[in-house]
């Protein structure tokens, strides 16, 4: 058995070898994944090029509008910890557009379960039917399992 006694970062998180395989999340980076505390979490979902990652990187950290062009489309849950100051302190995880939330593997109570707030992206330029059908999944999910918790 693994010890992550020596790891600072690690909580009590006991549950990520739910999360899919597909996000890149092998056992060597549980202490990376481990390392959730106990700060807010905002969630970024959204289909697939919507702008989830430039809304990140403009926002909160200071990338100009025309550099997020070179963005590559993101391919796992990236955590981002902002601790702006002792008052302003949460993580934003940016979600790959592609999540399958009817993937046996994905564990929406390990994700929405200490979610502050969720934004979902998107694209006024792009046909929205489909990101609105996915809104309404992911709302659905979400409420769920806040009334599950
Ligand atoms: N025209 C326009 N393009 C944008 C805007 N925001 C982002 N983009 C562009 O849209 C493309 C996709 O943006 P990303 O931020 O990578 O989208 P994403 O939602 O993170 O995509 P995935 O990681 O694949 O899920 C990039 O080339 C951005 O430069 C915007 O407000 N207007
Ligand atoms: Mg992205």
């Amino acid at each position: 058995m693994t010890s992550f006694e020596d790891d600072e970062n690690f909580g009590s998180y006991s549950v990520v070898g739910s999360f899919p395989k597909d996000f890149g999340y092998g056992p060597e980076d549980q202490d990376e994944l481990a390392s959730s505390d106990n700060k807010p979490r905002i969630l970024l979902l959204g289909l697939r090029r919507s702008g989830k990652s430039s809304i990140q990187k403009v926002v909160f950290h200071k990338m100009s509008p025309n550099e997020t062009l070179f963005l590559e489309s993101t391919n796992k849950i990236v955590k981002d910890d902002i601790s702006n100051s002792s008052f302003v302190q949460f993580q934003i995880w940016d979600f790959p557009g592609q999540i399958d939330f009817f993937d046996p593997a994905f564990d929406s109570e390990v994700l929405f379960g200490h979610c502050g707030a969720l934004v979902f992206v998107i694209d006024a330029q792009d046909d929205y039917m489909e990101a609105l059908g996915k809104l309404h999944m992911t709302v659905t999910r979400a409420y769920k399992v806040c009334l599950d918790g």
